[in-house]
């Protein structure tokens, strides 16, 4: 039986090489492929629920379009609520909603109607009435043709920003001059290892098999987590900070390491800009004011300075969570000082571990969206919808107002900070298209859904964002039903409304697999080495590979070397040039309305919502396979919090604040901070967790990122 290459294309460190069998038309086997060396024991649970997840009688197989209308929409606030009983929830537990909102219909009648709305759009009002929403539901280069759809179109309205990284890349850029580190296996040559906000042992499970080789070889841990973690129980030091205070943490680790004179000259004096500044500041921020401004004790700051000062070489491997606040470009910042002064940089085992971009070669030719509100060149895409308020940034949106969006690859309803915002802002729109596998919350919202198909159904190119490697994703079954991939979607419409035929016959591929894989050669052109033959056997180096990053020890900053001071940072988004500690805006001890005032805390929770094993954000929990594991919502609290409350474990309760409200069973856990509170994200509005429904959409301090774990609550018993 033949096997193929192909690669898990989620949104995951991991990014797993894979060798699939086919039998019959049907996915029968998953297995790691054996020349990924980052991914070598195999899937996890959800790559393997893929046979599942291809075949699911929940998959949408035909556009859909609501049922009388779009006058039959819902409407208003009072449906925005999320209860966990009596709605429609994933896994076929609600069948009839489907049936019952939308019908069948052939892709003649739904791209005509599309068609129709677009040409009535951009006569009326012009083409930035159009909202371009993607996030980040699937990888691939054949993605781009999206933002080309639109392009051609006349241009359109989008987003800047991002959910999930852009804090800590920005941070790290300024910091370190770009985005690169080590390969994964290099960590096994760690003598320390510090976890700061990254949780391993969940949401990159293979990096585990290197941490584990590491300790096996006498390597130290250390994790970072105000929550005790699946990752946290190999640690010989669990450090439990405040949420959001981390950066505290970071000055007062510098402070000892500088003030006991243990940290390396030499590195420091020929490597690091700014040190005279940065030993002033630290200065001002003792271990014992950490202490208290994260509540932990003294004595773990001293133990992670002596670690540090004692054991080398030292990589900080730093999680997306922990850059969530609007503090945390800043906190990155601090954090990557002490590797600076410890002279962990550049070595064999040392580092810095957020993201290794080093497969991202495909930006020259790919069509561009903007990651930051650029000038506009004329007739091209607006870049000027906030991803962190996106529903408020367009309710407001004038100039013009927004009638239309199109959704791929994403589920802004469940994803995105402030669920009600987004909610109204859907509902407020005249017309709304979802392109997904699955009836999504954001998908019953829409009044056309477009069938997307898997990642076995169309051939791509992806890169990955901690292995370097460059992957086939290999088209091994067709779409099933009248699934059609976007780019088929694009090109027909396209068509349909007349663009220019060469610039269709250039920018969009065929239908057939020959032209789609024409398609990818072309792009890989510039690419020496880099064929589809070449991919095809397996995952590929990108061109220019380095094992060890920075290894030459040049950063490509303004002054060459490593900037604990900024100018850049300063000029471009206002903060100190110094990664001063700030206190989080919507904090027990801030002064903002959610948090501590004159009168008290009104919210005393930190209301922490984290991924989690079984599934990517809203994906795979739909699946019989993972609904075993993994079957509902929970709130974890801490025994203390609990019991000051009069909740027992699996009661139901109410986690709620001014901007919203979920009820959950509650679960008493001595693992988490007193104090914080934790549901993982990604779950349906059916399902009852649907956590952004307490988010507040509101931008990091630097690279257009989401402060959502930004989210004081107070929970109740359910009367
Ligand atoms: N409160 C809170 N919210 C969070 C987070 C958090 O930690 N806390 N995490 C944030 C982070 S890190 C991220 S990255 C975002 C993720 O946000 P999203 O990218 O919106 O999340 P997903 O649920 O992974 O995927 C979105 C959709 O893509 C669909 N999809 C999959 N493949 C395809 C395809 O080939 N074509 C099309 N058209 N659709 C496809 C899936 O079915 C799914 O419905 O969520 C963010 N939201
Ligand atoms: N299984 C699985 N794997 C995934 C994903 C998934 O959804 N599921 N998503 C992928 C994506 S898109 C992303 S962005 C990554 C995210 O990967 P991680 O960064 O590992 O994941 P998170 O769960 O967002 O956050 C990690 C930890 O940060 C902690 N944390 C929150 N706030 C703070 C803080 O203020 N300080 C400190 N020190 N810790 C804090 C949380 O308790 C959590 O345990 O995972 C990727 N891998
Ligand atoms: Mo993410």
């Amino acid at each position: 039986m033949p096997w193929f290459t192909t690669a898990c294309p989620r949104n995951c460190y991991s990014t797993c090489g894979l060798r699939v069998r086919v039998e019959n038309g049907r996915l029968t086997a998953i297995e790691p492929h054996p020349e990924n060396e980052a991914t070598p024991e195999g899937p996890c649970l959800k790559g393997l629920s893929y046979v599942e997840r291809v075949v699911s009688p929940d998959r949408i197989l035909t556009p859909l379009r609501r049922r009388g209308g779009m006058s039959s929409r819902p409407r208003g606030r009072g449906a925005v609520r999320s209860t966990g009983r009596g709605a429609a929830g994933p896994g076929g537990r609600d069948e009839s909603a489907r049936s019952a909102d939308f019908e069948p219909i052939s892709w003649e009648e739904a791209l005509e109607e599309i068609a129709g709305e677009l040409r009535r759009i951009k006569e009326t009002s012009g083409p930035r009435s159009v909202l371009y929403y993607s996030a980040s539901g699937t990888k691939g280069l054949l993605n781009g043709v999206g933002s080309t759809f639109w392009r051609l179109f006349g241009g359109c309205t989008t987003t800047y920003g991002d959910l999930c990284w852009p804090a800590g890349l920005e941070a790290t850029r300024l910091t370190l001059g770009e985005n690169e580190h080590n390969a994964p296996w290099d960590l096994a040559h760690a003598r320390l290892l510090i976890l700061w906000g990254k949780n391993s042992a969940e949401t990159n499970i293979h990096q585990m098999e290197f941490i584990d080789a590491a300790i096996a070889k006498g390597a130290r841990l250390v994790v970072i987590d105000p929550r005790r973690t699946e990752t946290a129980e190999r640690a010989e030091l669990l450090i439990q900070p405040r949420p959001g205070t981390d950066g505290a943490l970071a000055l007062a680790v510098a402070h000892r390491l500088i003030e006991q004179g243990r940290i390396d000259h030499e590195f420091v004096a020929e490597h690091v800009h700014g040190f005279p500044e940065f030993r002033d500041l630290a200065r001002g921020h003792p271990p014992s004011w950490a202490a208290s401004v994260c509540e932990i004790p003294v004595s773990h700051i001293d133990a992670m300075a002596d670690l540090l000062a004692d054991v080398r070489p030292a990589t900080i491997c730093a999680g997306y969570g922990m850059q969530r606040y609007t503090n945390s470009g800043q906190t990155v910042r601090a954090l990557i000082a002490l590797l600076a002064l410890t002279g962990n940089l550049g070595r064999r085992g040392a580092g810095w571990q957020f993201a290794n971009l080093q497969s991202h070669v495909f930006d020259a030719v790919r069509d561009p969206i903007a990651f930051y509100p650029p000038e506009e060149p004329d007739g091209t895409i607006r870049v000027s919808i906030s991803m962190a308020r996106l529903g408020r940034d367009m309710r407001a949106a004038r100039d013009p107002k927004l009638e239309m969006i199109w959704v791929e690859r994403g589920n802004p309803v469940t994803q995105n900070p402030e669920t009600p915002a987004v909610l109204e802002a859907l509902r407020a729109l005249k017309f709304r298209v979802v392109v997904d596998q699955f009836l999504t919350d954001t998908a019953r919202e829409a009044d056309i859904v477009l069938p997307a198909k898997s990642m076995f159904e169309q051939s791509d190119v992806i890169t990955a964002y901690w292995h370097p490697y460059i992957q086939f994703k290999q088209k091994v079954l067709d779409p099933p039903g009248q699934v059609k991939p976007e780019s088929e979607i694009y090109r027909r419409l396209a068509h349909r409304l007349g663009f220019p035929a060469d610039e269709i016959a250039r920018h969009f591929p065929g239908e057939s697999d020959a032209e789609i894989e024409a398609w990818l050669e072309a792009r890989l052109e510039p690419f020496p080495g880099l064929t589809l033959e070449r991919l095809r056997a397996g995952p590929a180096l990108p061109p220019g590979h380095r094992e060890i990053a920075f290894s030459d020890l040049v950063f490509p900053t303004p002054t060459g070397k490593i900037e604990l001071v900024s100018e850049e940072a300063a000029a471009r988004w206002g903060v100190d040039a110094l990664p001063r500690y700030v206190e989080p805006v919507e904090s027990v001890r801030g002064s903002s309305p959610e948090g501590g005032d004159s009168k008290g805390v009104r919210y005393p929770l930190h209301f922490m919502t984290p991924n989690t094993k079984n599934r990517i954000h809203s994906q795979f929990n739909n699946l019989r396979m993972i609904r075993e594991v993994s079957p509902g919502p929970t709130l974890s609290i801490h025994p203390d919090d609990a019991g000051a409350r009069g909740i027992g474990d699996g009661d139901r309760v109410v986690v709620y604040n001014d901007r919203g409200r979920i009820v959950v069973p509650a679960r008493l856990d001595f693992g988490m901070k007193a104090g914080c509170v934790c549901v993982t994200n990604g779950w349906w509005i059916g399902e009852g967790g649907t956590v952004n429904f307490c988010s507040k959409g509101r931008g990091t301090d630097m690279g257009h990122g989401a402060a959502f774990h930004e989210n004081l609550v107070e929970v109740v018993r359910e009367r």
